[in-house]
């Protein structure tokens, strides 16, 4: 399936420095940042570089250099914070029914509170 890539998004306009963001981590292909409405005490946003919508359209079209550093800097993310060890959960919102909101990939890095069995 195609994906439209809506360049107008809000992490588009954050790539661009057209708009603030609160950085956590820069590398090559990937930026992290703080969420703007944190739902623990760690909620941090790691974004590729790259214009793809969700997480089906980056594993589709992205290079293996992008997927490499997108998932290292997840992890590296997860140690900056300090709950690589201690715990934490990575989810990616897709589509209408995953509830995304901004159409441009994102993982949510959550810890630093018990985030029992689901997030709602
Ligand atoms: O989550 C989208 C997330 O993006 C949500 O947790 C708020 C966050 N957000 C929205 N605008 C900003 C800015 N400007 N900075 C930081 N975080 C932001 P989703 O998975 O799409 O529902």
């Amino acid at each position: 399936m195609p994906y439209a890539y809506d360049d107008q998004n809000i992490f588009a306009r954050i790539l661009r420095g057209e708009i603030p963001n609160d950085t956590v981590l820069e590398t090559e292909h990937s930026l992290a940042f703080n969420d703007i409405e944190p739902q623990a005490p760690v909620h941090v946003l790691v974004i590729p570089r790259g214009p793809y919508v969700c997480y089906d359209h980056f594993a589709q079209e992205a290079s293996d250099a992008e997927i490499l550093d997108f998932t290292r800097a997840i992890g590296e993310v997860c140690r900056m914070k300090g709950v690589a060890e201690g715990g934490f959960r990575m989810i990616a919102n897709a589509g209408e029914a995953g509830v995304q909101e901004v159409p441009h990939l994102h993982v949510h890095i959550l810890a630093g509170r018990p985030l029992g069995r689901m997030l709602q």
